[in-house]
């Protein structure tokens, strides 16, 4: 047996049983017990793997999100599920209540009211390309090409916060990498909700080792209050934390070139999603890059300068594909250099900086690897031709989410498992790589 037909009996079957296990009907959960509702970049990724079990499934998972978008374009990070009760998950529900007057979920819906990383446009892609003739017939790209198109006007026209042409996020769990050391400065501007003002449920299921901690909770609280509190308005003087994140941003151009595919496969003119990715990828060199790290940075709006911290997230624009090749060699580097040692001192990439003051190879985005990372890694070493390191990322990932029983996250050194397991888009990566492995 190959080693790609090896890789394939490995994951298929416990990848298939942990997205059986996690479906509700209408979508996944990420964890059972951890994270019992649907999570917005979860589900693209999840899509993006249960395309191979069941590409009505996939679209299912897709258009479950797409109909708790608000009314001004925004897509919330979380999607409430009524059948689960209130204290399962903090913050729940009703946390997120907007004042009276202001916008929010659809009737019927509740959602939360921050956003996550958009990668929805390049799963809706990915999803249609693996059954192009049942995806026409059913008319999945031409329902989510309105809604994808309204969701990326949101980002590009409310979330320009900085000025300069970029996305900005305004909470740590925005980026999706909630407590990376790039928000320690940030943060530490934001004065925490007193911890009785609120109860983790996170802790009831995760190794308070593996998570974040309550000094940092606190400050989550606090954002998220202000921003329910201010109507949900994206004003920048007017909120504590305003990044511009070089992952989001990076995601935002790959799904916005998905969407000019997209756009040309429904007939509708693909130009200005072109023109947008092309103007997205001008800002993001120009904001963002840093040539002395050789890597993109996070750039704090309200402080005005770049936060000096190497986090996996400045090594996702890979997958921009204007990228100028002296950039991309650059990345390279870094990505095989001392800070994130991939192919050297690790498998696979850390989330943050290996020799940074702030590691730590067990807590949550302060050290460990991640498979939704390192999917989109081995996706943008291929885009740039760089097939013999993607290669080896993505055999590393395929075994890794094996032996960890699909976990959250893995130690980058011992590749031991941390957080929860049975995780959702672990197990769905790894299903698509698997698949992608024997071609
Ligand atoms: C807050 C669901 C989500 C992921 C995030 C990850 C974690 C939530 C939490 O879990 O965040 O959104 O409670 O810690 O950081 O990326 O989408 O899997």
């Amino acid at each position: 047996m190959t080693s790609a037909r090896r890789a394939l009996a490995q994951v298929v079957p416990g990848a298939r049983r942990v997205l059986d296990e996690n479906w509700t009907g209408s979508s996944t959960v990420p964890s059972r017990g951890l994270y019992p509702h649907q999570w917005s970049w979860d589900s693209a990724f999840i899509a993006i793997g249960s395309r191979h079990l069941s590409v009505r499934r996939a679209q299912r998972e897709l258009e479950t999100l797409l109909a708790a978008q608000w009314d001004d374009g925004r897509v919330p990070h979380i999607v409430y599920n009524p059948a689960v009760p209130p204290g399962a998950y903090f913050p729940g529900r009703d946390f997120w209540q907007p004042p009276p007057g202001a916008t929010g979920a659809p009737p019927g819906v509740a959602t939360s009211g921050i956003i996550q990383p958009p990668v929805h446009a390049l799963a809706c892609l990915l999803v249609h390309r693996a059954d192009p003739h049942a995806s026409l017939r059913s008319g999945f790209l031409a329902r989510t090409y309105p809604r994808l198109a309204a969701w990326h006007r949101y980002l590009t026209g409310r979330r320009d916060l900085g000025g300069g042409g970029l996305v900005s996020v305004v909470h740590p769990w925005e980026p999706g990498m909630d407590n990376s050391p790039c928000w320690d400065a940030p943060l530490a501007r934001v004065d925490p909700a007193p911890p009785e003002a609120f109860r983790r449920a996170d802790l009831d299921h995760g190794a308070a080792a593996d998570r974040p901690t309550d000094l940092d909770y606190g400050r989550y609280v606090r954002l998220a209050a202000d921003y329910r509190d201010g109507g949900y308005e994206d004003r920048a003087d007017a909120l504590g934390f305003v990044v511009e994140d070089p992952g989001v941003n990076a995601l935002l151009i790959a799904s916005e070139h998905a969407l000019a595919e997209i756009a040309r496969t429904v007939g509708a003119d693909p130009g200005p999603h072109r023109a947008r990715a092309a103007r997205l990828t001008a800002a993001l060199l120009d904001r963002l890059w840093d040539p002395a790290t050789g890597l993109f940075l996070c750039r704090d709006v309200r402080g005005g300068d770049l936060i000096p911290e190497r986090s996996a997230a400045g090594l996702l624009p890979l997958l921009v594909p204007e990228l100028p090749r002296a950039t991309v060699g650059t990345l390279l580097r870094t990505a095989t250099g001392e800070h994130f040692g991939l192919g050297a001192s690790v498998r696979l990439v850390p989330s943050y900086d290996l020799r940074g003051h702030a590691f730590d190879p067990a807590r949550y985005w302060r050290g460990p690897a991640w498979f939704n990372v390192n999917w989109l890694l081995e996706r943008g070493l291929r885009l740039h031709g760089a097939a013999p390191e993607a290669d080896a990322l993505r055999s590393a990932a395929l075994e890794a989410a094996a032996a960890s029983g699909f976990a959250e996250y893995v130690d980058p050194y011992t590749e031991e498992p941390r957080g929860t397991r049975d995780f959702s888009w672990t197990a769905a990566l790894a299903l698509d790589l698997a698949v992608a492995a024997v071609g």
